[in-house]
């Protein structure tokens, strides 16, 4: 049986030999009590690249979201963010339920909003409306098609914010591909946010975990909300190694997965009953439409499961493909030829 392309998500990558050799080696002590010296450095580690004062380590995406979340509101506040966005989309309602916060959903450009859109969006200080406190951007884009923001958007979004008395949260789960795409430093990003996440466990290869930073005082609830929430990990140096290996060994390959993503969307725009935007695709999430009449999304993801092909249904007629460390060029021929019978037989 050969080796399935999954292309579902960047979350499916295995750790590798060698990051699992610098997992086993790691020097762990219990988390909780401070003392694990792998996760010291992780945090350390990443609280330098993101140029935040300090950096916690959290068991997913979701979680340094939801804690983002809680430490920049209070209950019966209002949070501005893309209507595609991940608390929104995909996190079970959690800020309903852990910050008691209301969403106030934005229609943003392929998931980027504007600073014009945050402005339009605050309404004025009146007692018949939740206060607006927060604005959560995500970069990349996840539903946006793995979209990047411009560093500009970004910095005039911030003095928007900074104007109406809004914080920020970025959500970059993705950061490092919007960085090998821009050619920006995670920092100049988080520059401009008060609290930023990213996950090891995507498109860095990592087996699990994500960074959430800020100043130190945020952290400081940070670390409070993560017990609350049940993520107080103990020997979790042994996670963390693999974070650490993740930043040191597979940043660079970054715009490999680029590139692989590219080559994807090209050669599947070229088959008829699909609608693909090869110009759209600027890291290494593709998403596509199946317009092939009758057909529709999920039935094209189980015919080419059943070719060795995963992919995700992203809506009735949509499909997600996202390019990681685990997968090749050749993959990439062998999922376009998978899309291509797929689609012929249909003909047939
Ligand atoms: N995204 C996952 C799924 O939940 C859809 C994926 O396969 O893409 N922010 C963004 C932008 C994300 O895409 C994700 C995960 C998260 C946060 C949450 O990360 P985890 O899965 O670690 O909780």
């Amino acid at each position: 049986m050969p080796i399935p392309v999954d292309l579902r998500s960047d979350t499916v990558t295995r750790p590798t030999p060698a990051m699992r050799a610098a997992m086993a080696e790691a020097p762990v002590g219990d988390d909780v009590f401070g003392e694990d010296p792998t996760v010291n450095a992780l945090q350390e580690m990443a609280a330098g690249l993101l140029g935040k004062e300090a950096a916690l380590f959290v068991p997913s995406g979701t979680m340094a979201n939801q804690i983002a979340i809680r430490i920049l509101t209070d209950p019966g506040d209002e949070v501005l963010l893309d209507a595609q966005s991940h608390p929104i989309s995909s996190e079970s309602g959690a800020a309903a339920v852990i910050s008691s916060v209301t969403f106030r959903p934005l229609p943003g450009h392929r998931g980027l909003l504007s600073p014009e859109q945050v402005r339009a969006a605050v309404r004025p200080e009146n007692i018949h409306y939740a206060p607006a406190r927060l604005c959560c951007l995500e970069n990349t884009h996840n539903q946006g098609g793995g979209s990047v923001y411009a560093l500009e958007t970004v910095a005039a979004i911030r003095e928007t914010a900074a104007d109406l008395g809004l914080s920020i949260h970025l959500d970059g789960a993705r950061l490092f591909n919007a960085c090998a795409a821009t050619g920006h430093a995670p920092s100049d990003y988080a520059r401009h946010a008060d609290t930023v996440s990213f996950c090891l466990s995507k498109g860095l290869g990592a087996p699990v975990g994500s960074i959430l930073a800020g100043s130190r005082g945020l952290m400081k609830k940070a670390l409070r909300w993560r017990k609350v929430m049940g993520g107080g990990m103990r020997q979790a140096g042994i996670l963390a190694a693999g974070g650490i290996y993740a930043l040191t060994h597979h940043v660079a390959r970054l715009a490999e997965d680029h590139e692989n993503a590219a080559v994807l969307a090209q050669g599947l725009a070229g088959l008829r009953g699909l609608e693909v935007r090869p110009e759209e695709v600027e890291t290494n999430i593709v998403i596509f439409r199946v317009t092939r009449p009758g057909l529709g999304a999920a039935e094209f993801v189980r015919r080419l499961a059943a070719r060795q092909v995963l992919m995700l249904p992203f809506g009735l007629d949509a499909v997600r493909a996202v390019t990681h460390l685990d997968v090749n060029r050749a993959g990439m021929e062998t999922a376009i030829q998978a899309a291509r019978a797929v689609l012929e037989l249909e003909d047939g």
